[in-house]
């Protein structure tokens, strides 16, 4: 192995999620999820986009696995839409699940393999209604989807992912405000993340129950955090933005408990742990097979005494050092962010399930889109998970972000992250030069 080389059974691949490509979503018995009603609800969304169409891959599957292919990659990440497998009278869809092993029969064809995400924000809209995450019934309801699933797709599938990002879905949703369902409550949010977590252990518990024996993990969206100074407030800045970015997540998956100083932190707002019940941290924390890490960037933070939640600010990145989305470009902390991760917390194999920048790209004179930016992006990150592996870190794979241009949640088709651009108009697809550069890499191994 020289050292520009990944291993021969490192896994190269590509990601999307259901409601950011998917479209017909009132289709063949789809039922509305919570994304469906937000984007639908003026204000929510950039220029009132939705997820109704977006890439039109229900229809058009077929094709872009026939692009996921020309990639050269060997898996290929995607997410199930709960809406579109379950009916609101907690039946299976048929023509839900036909969908899906139409996906997984495309995909078998090409002999790529397929990395299913249960849970990728999708949440169906009469749960919603009942309060979402923050209601415990709603994990007991996920467990019964899971299991539906499984049933089906148990022989067919050998890698799973429960949730993606349940910072996102808990605390983004229920206490930012900038997902669905748009709730500013940390009380909620708080909840919300303990259900999912608890959601998460009882479908991995349920997955061995059934006697399968395919791999099983979570996707988290950790970052690392950076104090600008090391002023003592600075520094504690940087470990309460860490305790709610990343320890409230890994420490309940790893070490059966939620860390205290955030516990502390948090009962400012939430009036009684009584949620966590008898027995909830060790079903949470059941052994998992991998962890999915999605990186993008870092915080870089400071004390900020006017921040009412946290006392914590954000440094604005130069211009010349940021993507689209206004993240700082900085490679070396995803190499540190899965040293901390194996040191700390865990020597299961770590899946890179998500990494990639958005950059506004433009179809260029001769028909083509040169996107060197995220080439160069690419290659930093690709370099530092190298790194990590030739010290001996358990990496085993990696998902670029996206196959192709989406839909951005509540930023909606302004922020281009595929490898293949779409024109969404005609729903015409062209491979970016991004997308030619990294089949080379995914086909050789080899980081050029
Ligand atoms: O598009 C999202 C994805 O759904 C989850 N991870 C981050 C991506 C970019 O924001």
């Amino acid at each position: 192995m020289k050292g520009t080389d990944f291993p021969p059974e490192f896994v190269f691949g590509v990601a999307t999620s259901a409601y950011q490509i998917e479209g017909a979503a009132f289709k063949d018995g789809r039922i509305p999820s919570h994304w469906d009603t937000f984007s639908h609800t003026p204000g929510k969304t950039w220029r009132g986009e939705t997820g109704d169409v977006a890439c039109d891959h229900y229809h058009r599957f077929s094709a872009d696995v026939a692009l996921i292919a020309a990639l050269g990659v060997g898996s290929y990440r995607f997410s199930l839409a709960w809406p579109r497998i379950v009916t609101e009278d907690k039946r299976p869809n048929p023509k839900g699940l036909a969908f899906y092993h139409r996906l997984l029969d495309s995909l078998a064809e090409h002999h790529i393999e397929a990395a299913p995400t249960l849970y990728h924000w999708d949440l169906p809209d009469w749960l919603a209604s009942r309060g979402g995450w923050a209601n415990r019934d709603t994990a007991g309801y996920f467990a019964d989807y899971a299991e539906i699933v499984f049933k089906e797709f148990g022989d067919r599938v050998n890698t799973w992912m429960t949730h993606n990002e349940p910072w996102c879905t808990a605390f983004l949703s229920y206490g930012l405000g900038e997902h669905a369902p748009g709730h500013r409550d940390w009380a909620e949010a708080v909840r919300a993340a303990h259900h999912v977590l608890l959601s998460h252990g009882w479908v991995v518990q349920g997955y061995r129950g059934m006697g399968l024996d395919g791999k099983i993990g979570i996707v988290l969206n950790p970052n690392v955090v950076d104090a600008v100074t090391d002023r003592e407030d600075d520094l504690d800045a940087a470990r309460r933005q860490d305790g709610f970015r990343n320890r409230w997540f890994l420490d309940p998956l790893f070490r059966a408990r939620y860390p205290e100083d955030m516990v502390q932190e948090f009962s400012r707002y939430v009036p009684t742990w009584d949620f966590v019940k008898a027995g909830d941290m060790e079903a949470l924390s059941v052994p998992m097979d991998f962890l999915g890490v999605n990186y993008y960037n870092r915080d870089h933070v400071f004390f900020n005494p006017r921040d009412a939640f946290l006392r914590v600010g954000s440094v604005t990145p130069p211009p010349d050092q940021v993507t689209a989305m206004g993240w700082e470009v900085h490679p070396r902390s995803l190499y540190r962010c899965l040293k901390r991760i194996q040191d700390e917390y865990t020597a299961i194999p770590l899946y890179i399930t998500e990494n990639g920048a958005a950059y506004n790209d433009r179809i260029s004179p001769d028909g083509r889109v040169h996107d060197s930016q995220r080439i160069e992006y690419l290659r930093d990150h690709l370099a530092a998970a190298l790194d990590f592996i030739r010290e001996g870190g358990r990496l085993e794979r990696y998902y670029a972000w996206s196959l192709m241009d989406n839909f951005e949640w509540s930023l909606g088709y302004s922020k281009r992250f595929g490898l293949v651009y779409v024109d969404f108009e005609t729903q015409s697809r062209i491979l970016k030069d991004s997308a030619n550069w990294y089949r080379d890499v995914a086909r050789s191994h080899r980081l050029a």
